[in-house]
């Protein structure tokens, strides 16, 4: 196994490389913040990796296959492969904007991954690990085709909630497997689905509980992703379905009409990117996926089942080597609420950030310090504006630029003197407290380990005054400046794994004309290339209120926008065709007599006549009518109800009222008893 710990003082830097990747993002939608929320953190880690010295290899790719991205793609008239592309395509040009720069960003559906999953399908079904059942699976008789994942819609069998064909997502939360939603409607053409038996295959996955109960307890990265897997297995594993009839996605080896389901070539597509990361660089992938060279996988919470279960179990049935860490990000708020596409509540990545001109730093600095990294994270701009104010601008941006300025401005670069110890000690204290941290995946700590170097250097530069000192004493004035440009050069390191833009800008300011990503920790506490300073800049802006207000503005229409949306939806629901409202019976009739029900305030029991029947009714109308003036009254009458008892006494149909009061409806003009009304 690999070793990136601490000895003694130093840190050792290990000789086998790192591979971390990103779940994968579907291509049938932008970048929101819910992703960034994983990626941030993720390339926040790759970077101080390799600040340490370590190699790193990044990868990521998008998820094409699926049955959301088949019918997004359908709805826009343009195929899978195309909508696939145009989103890969946005991925990868967002998330560099954001500073996330993967070695490799491939797509699932390339054919380095067709390849290498059924390669490992193959595997599996040499291995005995996969076998065929006949299952009853959701089939649209109208549209003639078997109706996989989220081409159904209907009940979930655990709660009763209504789902998708492949998930209770408004309910309980299951996976559901094919066959088992209750009520199944195609989602194409609104009908009724029935059950058709169809051949498929199955994964084994309960071949492997002794396999994850040894492994589970080792596996490294945060404790959620453990803790949740080794309840799973503990609870008891299901064989999976891993096929589907569809014809986007990967062919199941030896099948035409049957692909693999997309969790099964989606974390292969992990394998994928690496094999193509080296097919570019003559690297060597086996290393990681056969050998000792670990793999750290960042994902959001609600794939750890995925990731911890399914996908170690895949690899272990094909001979592969399981993952080091998963490391699991906890979901995202937007103003306290749930984050929603549907609902509003989000915000997107280009459309309400990066477009404005806001800098990728802020929220990368934002989503990194908010909160632990399993925690709930939730943003608001508010809070936004507070910290970037607060934290960057007034104490980093404040303290660069005053060291910065002064030594260009009255000292005429870099002064000839060592930094004292008591300052390398500072540093060194902050560099061993991010360690710490970030080898327990805590970012948030790790961040406040940095930026308590940067409130030090702060306070030590308005304590020591050098702009007074100077009028006494020069020497002095530069050790106070030769002191702060120290720590300046050591935060300028941490902070490129935080906020990159403005740490290469702030590595610029002082002197250098490289990239800090290429400098190693160790030289947080060496001298400096140059002596000579370019002119000072102001690095860090302040976030004024007005922008705010116009951000929140945004997002309280977004929800507003949302809400009008749902209820026209809900109205559209609730319509019912003229063959269902033609399914009630309505009849006109005269009431015979009515008379109180002992004990109850609110109720009559009535008798109708309709005509060839005479009916006993029950009716809340007690407080509105004596039962005397009832007589002889012509109503309109539900005939067709099911019969109810009300306090014990039997109720045969329902008189029609309108309004709080009760008014009773009735025809313009006489009609006889039991006549239809239509
Ligand atoms: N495409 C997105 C998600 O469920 C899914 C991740 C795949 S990771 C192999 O978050
Ligand atoms: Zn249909």
């Amino acid at each position: 196994m690999y070793l990136y710990h601490l000895k003694a003082k130093n840190i050792v830097m290990s000789d086998t490389p790192l591979l971390v990747t990103c779940g994968l993002p579907y291509t049938n939608g932008p970048c929101h913040i819910g992703h960034l929320r994983t990626y941030v953190p993720a390339d926040f880690f790759v970077r101080y990796m390799r600040h340490k010295g370590e190699e790193v290899i990044f990868v990521c790719g998008s998820d094409n296959h699926g049955t959301p991205i088949v019918i997004s793609a359908e709805a826009e008239g343009i195929t899978p492969r195309e909508m696939s592309e145009r989103y890969n395509e946005h991925f990868e040009t967002t998330f560099k904007k954001m500073g996330i720069d993967f070695d490799r960003f491939g797509m699932t559906d390339d054919p380095t991954n067709h390849k290498r999953t059924q390669e490992i399908v193959q595997k599996l079904i040499d291995n005995n690990h996969i076998y065929k059942k006949i299952i009853n699976q959701s089939y649209c008789p109208h549209c003639q085709m078997f109706l996989p994942d989220r081409y159904v819609e209907g009940t979930c069998p655990h709660c009763g909630e209504k789902a998708r064909g492949d998930e209770c997502d408004q309910g309980c939360g299951k996976h559901l497997e094919p066959g088992e939603i209750k009520d199944p409607i195609c989602k194409i053409c609104g009908g009724k689905a029935e059950l058709r038996d169809q051949e498929h295959y199955f994964f084994k996955l309960g071949d492997f509980s002794d396999f994850l109960e040894e492994y589970l307890p080792q596996l490294k990265g945060t404790s959620n992703a453990r803790n949740y897997a080794s309840g799973w297995v503990k609870e008891g594993l299901h064989d999976w379905c891993i096929t589907r009839t569809l014809n986007w996605g990967v062919k199941f080896p030896g099948s035409e009409e049957l692909v693999v389901y997309v969790w099964v070539d989606a974390p292969i597509g992990y394998m994928s990117f690496t094999e193509e990361w080296a097919e570019k660089t003559g690297g060597d992938w086996e290393q990681f996926w056969k050998g000792s060279s670990p793999v750290i996988h960042f994902i959001g919470q609600d794939i750890v089942y995925h990731h911890c279960v399914f996908w170690p179990a895949l690899l272990k049935g094909a001979g592969y080597m399981p993952p080091d860490a998963v490391v699991a990000s906890g979901m995202v708020k937007i103003d306290d609420k749930k984050f929603s596409k549907s609902r509003g509540y989000v915000v997107w990545t280009n459309e309400d950030y990066l477009d404005l001109g806001l800098s990728s730093d802020y929220l990368r600095y934002y989503l990194l310090s908010y909160t632990s990294h399993t925690k709930e994270l939730n943003f608001s701009w508010k809070e936004y504006q507070t910290r970037v104010n607060n934290e960057l601008v007034d104490t980093i941006g404040n303290f660069f630029y005053r060291t910065l300025h002064f030594a260009a401005k009255k000292l005429g670069g870099i002064p000839q003197k060592e930094p004292e110890q008591e300052i390398l000690a500072e540093i060194e204290k902050a560099i061993l407290e991010t360690e710490r941290s970030i080898q327990e995946y805590e970012f948030k700590s790790a961040i406040e380990a940095i930026m308590a170097l940067g409130s030090f250097g702060n306070a030590y530069i308005q304590t020591n005054a050098p702009w007074k000192l100077m009028k006494t004493d020069e020497e002095g004035a530069k050790q106070v400046i030769r002191n702060c440009l120290q720590i300046v050069k050591a935060l300028t390191i941490l902070l490129d794994a935080v906020i990159p833009d403005k740490a290469q800008k702030s590595w610029e300011l002082l002197g250098y004309g490289d990239k800090v990503i290429d400098h190693t920790l160790s030289e947080a506490k060496t001298g400096f290339d140059s002596e000579i300073l370019p002119n000072p800049e102001i690095i860090f802006d302040k976030i004024e209120d007005e922008k705010i207000e116009e951000y929140e503005k945004t997002l309280r229409m977004r929800v507003e926008t949302a809400k009008l949306k749902e209820k026209s939806q809900k109205k559209e629901e609730n319509m019912i065709t003229i063959d269902e409202f033609a399914k009630v019976e309505l009849k006109a009739g005269r009431i015979i007599e009515a008379e109180k029900i002992d004990g109850s305030k609110k109720l009559l029991r009535i008798q109708v006549d309709l005509g060839d029947e005479k009916r006993q009714i029950v009716s809340g109308i007690a407080q509105f009518y004596n039962p005397e003036e009832l007589a002889d009254q012509d109503v309109i009458v539900v005939t067709n109800l099911k019969p109810a008892k009300l306090f014990g006494v039997e109720s045969n149909g329902m008189i029609l009222a309108a309004g709080e009061e009760a008014s009773l409806l009735t025809t313009k003009i006489k009609v006889a008893p039991g006549t239809k009304v239509l």
